[in-house]
């Protein structure tokens, strides 16, 4: 039941100053962060991280998107984080993200933009789809001493 999942906030959310605010919106709702670190990605890493979209008409963009400055990974853990933060984050596309979600809230980019520029959706934070890719991409941006286990008021209150 209780889960950890990878967030990232994409250098086009550290570079609109965003951290903070998007940091709080999980603070808020209970989620615990166990892991933080900027990180700049190199092509290399990028590979790894997106390597279900390499061969993607898409990925040259989204590769030069998520190498051009430093990027925020988070680890995140909660009561069935996986799906509780995709749920905060919202859909790919800014531009049919409803609002109330972070997607929603602070971008509004459409897919026929970004295939027009032939660039990457900008579109500030990615969450891990599924437990197995939350596995995978926790390990790949976090070594074990790097998360940290304490606790926190919500542990309590959510126990009695
Ligand atoms: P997700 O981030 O919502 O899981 P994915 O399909 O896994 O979406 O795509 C990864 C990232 O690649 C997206 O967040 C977005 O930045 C970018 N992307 C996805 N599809 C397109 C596209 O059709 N054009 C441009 N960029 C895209
Ligand atoms: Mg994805």
């Amino acid at each position: 039941m209780i889960e950890r999942t990878l967030v990232l906030l994409k250098p086009d959310a550290v570079q609109r100053g965003l951290m903070g605010e998007i940091i709080m919106r999980f603070e808020r709702a209970g989620l615990k962060m166990v892991g933080c670190k900027l990180v700049w990605a190199d092509k290399d890493f990028a590979k790894l991280h997106y390597a279900e979209h390499v061969t993607k008409a898409f990925y040259p963009g989204l590769e030069k998107m998520i190498t051009m400055g430093p990027t925020l990974a988070l680890c995140i853990e909660g009561i069935e984080a996986v799906g509780i933060v995709r749920k905060m984050v919202g859909s790919t596309e800014p531009k049919g993200s409803p609002p109330g979600t972070i997607r929603g809230d602070y971008a509004h980019v459409s897919y026929g933009h970004a295939d027009e520029k032939g660039i990457g959706i900008k579109n500030l934070i990615h969450a891990s789809a599924n437990i197995t890719d939350a596995t995978r991409e926790v390990a790949l941006w976090f070594k074990n001493d790097e998360l940290h286990t304490y606790k926190t008021v919500h542990d309590q209150h959510t126990i009695e």
